[in-house]
Order: structure tokens, then sequence, then C-alpha cells
């Protein structure tokens, strides 16, 4: 049984799974960094560990320095929350190594998810559509040219160990191969220090969906329906909704269906996402995320289920505390994520927050580590806050999130505030009628 949890992150997340814990009646272990000695998420656990200067390299990421806190703070399991050491199968193996329990999945299927060709070739096996692409690796500049002829143009180099679009190529025709391939493999290389790469057929406007996925020890698998994450700005997530605007329950019921019995046959543990892209009534296998993610809360709103309280006990070698049958989704969330940054240049900025007041209300949930007369320091991510409405329906939902928006105050920095205020005026927002390009588009055309 867990008594005690280390928690090896910061900001809201920390904070998300210290107030699971408190519900479990676990105890929790903050880690912090040197300048974040004043973070709510230290001031709210029961007791800390300083674990490095403020580089991550030397603190959020020390699998050494976090190892050591865990040691002396008694503490027998590890939440690695996202981010930092939460998809590094090496820490999970080591965190078993010690005797400890990683809240995660196994280390096997964090290595295998994490490679996105070996990714591709699981997921294919166990039934999952694809986009059209290569079986694996390319091996050189005549194989790439053979398939991109087979699956026709245009075409997609990706990274095996990228994810989040870094060392993407588009090649529009059979000439613009050669060049696409070594930017694609010089760009992997030295992001990930790995040269492989893989090709698929580019999709020139699809929506990015994904479906919250969980398991326990037992061989239960329930699925807690999609959230559509299609407004992004290079690669970086701005809004999400669920339900997907752009889904039926027919369309959910089927491709659910198909995720569910290929998860079962992963032998796959906790949490997990399956990142889609749909395009024409279509879905089609990108990536798996094997960690709880930041926009988990829309999925909790519409269907009342808490998602770290569920990976604790499924970690604890609990059955889920759910069965699909009990899954009913009703109404509708979204999520703005709050960062500090200038809302037109999207430069990052840090410093105090001067005045700060969260919105409130039914159906609006403030999940930030924020508090009046805080420094956010510049050293880490700049997301500082997440603002989650409900509504019965969509319409209530962007109703209640406008009214939100202009209460809240985050008063002595830059925050994105005013561009979610923007984007939710949009007519294409509002019908629900948008893709992966539409967000970026939307701000060059306002520039
Ligand atoms: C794609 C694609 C089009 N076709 N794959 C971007 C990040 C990575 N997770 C996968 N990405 C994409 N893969 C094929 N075959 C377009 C994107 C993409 C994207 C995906 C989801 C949300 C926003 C995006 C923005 C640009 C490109």
């Amino acid at each position: 049984m867990i008594k005690k949890i280390l928690i090896a992150n910061r900001g809201e997340i920390a904070l998300r799974i210290i107030r699971a814990c408190q519900e479990l009646d676990i105890k929790t272990v903050a880690v912090h960094s040197t300048i974040d000695e004043n973070a709510m998420h230290v001031r709210l656990a029961d007791e800390s560990v300083c674990i490095g200067p403020p580089l991550a390299s030397k603190s959020y990421l020390n699998i050494s320095s976090i190892l050591s806190a865990a040691e002396v703070s008694g503490a027998d399991a590890i939440h690695p929350g996202y981010g930092f050491l939460s998809e590094n199968a090496k820490f999970a193996e080591i965190v078993n190594e010690h005797g400890l329990i990683f809240i995660g999945p196994k280390a096997q299927h964090i290595s295998e998810m994490g490679d996105k060709v070996s990714a591709r070739t699981a997921m294919k096996k166990l039934g999952i559509p694809l986009v059209p692409g290569s079986d694996g690796a390319i091996k050189n500049l005549q194989e790439l040219k053979k398939i991109a002829k087979e699956i026709g143009f245009p075409i997609l180099i990706k990274a095996a160990s990228g994810g989040g679009g870094k060392g993407m190529k588009v090649a529009e025709k059979a000439s613009e191969l050669e060049e696409a391939w070594n930017l694609a493999r010089s760009e992997a290389k030295s992001g990930f220090g790995d040269d492989t790469v893989y090709l698929e057929r580019y999709l020139a406007n699809p929506r990015h969906i994904e479906f919250q996925l969980f398991a326990d020890s037992f061989g239960n698998v329930v699925h807690f329906g999609e959230r559509d994450c299609s407004l992004q700005r290079r690669h970086q997530k701005v809004l999400e909704e669920a339900p997907s605007p752009a889904l039926n329950e027919e369309e959910r019921a089927k491709i659910s269906k198909v995720i569910v019995k290929a998860v079962k046959k992963l032998g796959y543990l906790g949490a997990g996402t399956f990142e889609m892209l749909y395009e024409n009534g279509e879905f089609f296998f990108i990536e798996m995320n094997t960690r709880i993610q930041v926009e988990h809360p829309i999925t909790e709103m519409i269907t009342g289920f808490d998602l770290v309280k569920e990976q604790i006990n499924v970690a604890n070698g609990k059955k889920l505390s759910v069965k699909q049958k009990d899954v009913k989704i009703k109404g509708h969330s979204i999520e703005c994520r709050i960062n500090s940054e200038d809302p037109e240049t999207f430069i990052p900025n840090a410093g105090n927050i001067k005045n700060y007041h969260a919105p409130g209300g039914f159906g609006v949930r403030i999940d930030s580590a924020l508090y009046s007369g805080y420094k956010v320091p510049p050293n880490y991510d700049s997301l500082i806050a997440k603002l989650i409405v409900y509504g019965n329906n969509r319409e209530e939902a962007i109703l209640k999130l406008k009214i939100a928006l202009k209460e809240y105050v985050i008063d002595g920095i830059n925050t994105t505030l005013s561009l979610h205020e923007k984007i939710i005026s949009e007519n294409e927002f509002i019908s629900g009628n948008y893709d992966i390009r539409w967000l970026e588009k939307f701000l060059k055309n306002n520039d």
C-alpha cells in the first residue's frame, strides 16, 4: 500500500497530485529547485526536499537527486506528472529497481511508445489504423523514393525519436525528397541524437483528436472519450475541448472499441492517450502518450472521474473504480492554457505577480500554482494556469469561459488571457469548424 508519494514535478500538476493524495490519505513529498523555494507545491506538500539549482537538468531532471529525496523522506512511490521525467523509461526502471512504485505504465511500454517507429509497428499489429506510410525506419534515400512513390505525395518525414513536431519535413513532390531527407535527418540527429526517420502520407487539414485510456493490472481497460486539441501554435496546445465538436456518438463508439481492444492486448497499465489525426471521417494513429496529460481536466469534467486518483489506485494494484458502462459523457468542457507570454509575440516573460484574482462560479475550475506576490521564474515552461469550464452544452461552456476570462486578473506579467478572449469570439471557433491549421492562419491574419 502506498503511504507516501514523492512528486517529481512542480507547478499546477504538483498541486493536482497533492490534492488527489490528500483525498486518498497519502502523505506527499515535494521536491524543488532553489528558485522554487517559495513555490506553492512546496507549501502544500507535507514535506519538501531541495534537489538542486534552477536549471532543470540539475534538479527536476536529476534522477539521482530525486531518488535520494525519496530515500531520505521514506516515500514509497513517485508520481512524475507530465513533462520532465514522465516519459523516461530508464527513470521508471530505476525507480522500480529501488523498490519504489513508479506511478505510470511499465518501462517497456514507455520505451516502446517513445520510439515512434516501434509505436507504429505495435499499433499496426494491434489493428489500430495508421497514417499510410513506411513499415519501420527508412534506411536510405532510394528506399525513401520508392515508398514515397507508393503512398503518393505530399509525404512527411518524421523523426523516430521526435514527437511534438520536431524534425518533421514535408515533400510535395519527388524532386523535394533528397533535401527533406537530409534536413529531417540532421535535425533529428542534433535534436535527439538519433537520425532514424520514417515516412507518412502528409494530411493537409486534419483535426487532432486524442482518446483517454485507462488500464489496471487485472486486464480491465476503460476509455473516457476524446479531447479535441486542434488549436495549437508551433506544436504547443493553446485550447482544448471535450467532447470534440466534430464527432458523433457512433464515430466515437466505433474507434473507442478498436482502441480498448488494442490496449487490452498490449497489457498496458495506467493512463494512456491515443493521439489521432481525423480527416474526412477517418482516424489515423500518430502517437501514444504514456503520461497524465496537461488537458486531463476536461475529461474529468465530462465524465466525473478523477484521473489522478485512478492513476494512484491502479499503480497501487487496485482495480479501476469504474466500468466502461458507467462512463457517461455528459455536457461540455473547455480548457484554456494561460501562459506567461506576450499574447502577440509569444515571448515568455518572468516576474512578480502583483495582483491575482481567479474567477469562480458554477462550472469554473482553475488549476494553477499562482498566488499574489509569487515570482514566476524564467527557468521552466511558461504554463502558469489552466482555466477549465464545464457547461451542459458547448454554447454554455463558451459563455462561461467568456465571463471567466473577463474576470481573471493576473497583474505584473504578460499572459495569454487576451488571446483566448480573441479566439473564442471567432466564428470558426464558435461553430466548432476548425482544424490544426486554423489557429496559425488566424494569428497571421491578425498581425
Ligand atoms: C502529421 C501531420 C500531417 N500528416 N502527420 C505534429 C506533431 C506530431 N505529434 C504530429 N504532428 C503532425 N503529424 C501526418 N502524417 C500534421 C501534424 C501537425 C499537427 C498535428 C496535431 C496538431 C497540430 C499540428 C500542427 C502541425 C502539424
